[in-house]
């Protein structure tokens, strides 16, 4: 590895030592790019790295509001304003308990690279909040949302920072911070938020974006080794809005997706969830009905449910971790090889520990595809809200469908030629790291040192 990535990765391990997540993709971003930095020596001369590591911006706001019966709370919200160099500042926002620095700085280094592979102008930056909106009432839900942008809104901005949704965000939430906004402001600046609803700017499919992007993704790297996705099983995992779109989509293509999870297990579905429209929108009655639990398919549709454990021991053809950071781990990946798996597309946010990742990586029969660049569908749909919010137009969803397609097609292609310029032959996982990489490099260097 080049000695000055090495340093870098070094200080960063030692800085946050308790900030794992984040040490975790630094980590991983790093080891790819090492063969950029080597042909460039000028980034060491700059230190154009250590900058890169440290977000632009991030602070933490309090959030108080008050349950249904009076009772007062107050949570922490977060923004990560991690790298502007290529656009406003783009990221979701999540409400989960775990929620903390090192959550939101993974997910806002991330989503600067996977910016700059949509090919469209959006930076990178994240947000989110402690708040468990497991079990809350809707009201109880605007009060918080509401709470939370009113310490917000005079920080973001259609030129400055747009959010969106991620875990524990969707629609409804996005709303009341619209809403909110639109009140504090009095202005009616729909591009300060994307994924909203279609009534006040929200793009034709967004809500699927994430999820269909994957498949396309998923297409192309299908294309490159000569199949096709007709008939083939894939083990997923969540059953929120990502793993609908799959679902929706898989549905549309003819695949068969056999698994869902849910922090209470996972469920086999050997006829395959895609089966039909009722079976892909019970994903959307479960998820509105605020119990976080995967085990109502298996009792509504009569399919076996297994309890407290994870679906990465099925075998498929496809394994599409997604649902969350660090869901499979050595010893899941090791039972995805032994069952013989060539594609393991990873969906959601880091999904795969480091060890687990180099280990499917190191596999010859094997292809891995990365979620910055698989799930980038879904912020690119988003940048596609922006125009669409900006220019005061609406495009059909057949048209943002098309440039979806398009958007993904190049994303992988993107990452092909990155990765063969280096020599490396089809690594997705280099190459996407490479072809965010060396954009948003290339404009910091251009705009100058701060
Ligand atoms: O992880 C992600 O890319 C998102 N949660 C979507 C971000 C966005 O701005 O649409």
């Amino acid at each position: 590895m080049n000695a000055y990535v090495a340093s870098v990765i070094e200080y960063v391990k030692k800085k946050h030592a308790n900030e794992p997540e984040f040490v975790q993709t630094v980590e991983e971003v790093l080891s790819s790019i090492s063969p950029v930095v080597d042909a460039h020596p000028e980034y060491e001369k700059v230190d154009l790295l250590t900058r890169m590591v440290e977000p632009e911006r991030m602070f933490t706001f309090r959030v108080v509001w008050c349950d249904d019966n009076g009772q007062w709370h107050t949570n922490i919200g977060y923004r990560c304003q991690f790298n502007g160099a290529i656009g406003p500042y783009k990221g979701g926002i999540r409400f989960q308990p775990n929620v903390c620095p090192s959550i939101i700085k993974f997910l806002g280094f991330e989503q600067t690279f996977k910016n700059s592979l949509t090919g469209l102008p959006m930076g990178g930056g994240k947000g989110g909040s402690d708040f468990d909106p497991a079990g809350k009432s809707d009201a109880e839900i605007m009060r918080f949302c509401q709470s939370f942008m009113t310490a917000l809104y005079r920080y973001i901005g259609p030129d400055v920072d747009v959010p969106a949704g991620d875990m524990g965000v969707g629609g409804r939430e996005i709303g009341y911070m619209y809403g909110q906004y639109r009140r504090l402001k009095g202005v009616w600046e729909n591009g300060v938020l994307t994924g909203k609803g279609f009534t006040y700017g929200g793009s034709l499919t967004r809500p699927e974006a994430t999820g269909y992007g994957a498949m396309y993704y998923l297409q192309e790297v299908l294309a490159h080794e000569g199949e096709t996705i007709e008939g083939k099983t894939i083990a997923c995992a969540g059953f929120g809005n990502v793993t609908w779109g799959i679902c929706k989509k898989a549905h549309h293509l003819g695949a068969k997706v056999v698994t869902l999870s849910g922090p209470d297990g996972y469920i086999y579905d050997p006829e395959g969830v895609s089966s039909s429209m009722e079976k892909v929108d019970y994903l959307v009655t479960m998820r509105n009905s605020g119990r976080n639990k995967v085990k109502d398919y298996a009792d509504k549709f009569g399919v076996e449910f297994f309890p407290g454990q994870k679906p990465w021991g099925v075998k498929a053809d496809v394994i599409m971790p997604s649902a969350m950071q660090n869901d499979v781990h050595m010893e899941q990946a090791q039972q995805i090889v032994a069952n013989g798996v060539k594609y393991y597309i990873e969906v959601a946010n880091m999904p795969t520990t480091n060890d687990a990742l180099q280990y499917l990586m190191s596999q010859p029969n094997m292809i891995v595809a990365p979620s910055k660049a698989v799930n980038a569908g879904g912020v690119a749909v988003s940048g596609l809200e922006m125009s669409q919010n900006s220019e005061r137009i609406v495009w059909s969803a057949e048209e943002v469908d098309e440039k979806l397609k398009g958007i993904m097609k190049t994303i992988h292609a993107m990452s092909v030629e990155a990765a063969e310029e280096y020599g490396l032959g089809y690594n997705l996982v280099a190459g996407a790291n490479i072809a965010g990489f060396k954009k948003v490099a290339t404009a910091m260097m251009e705009q100058g040192c701060f």
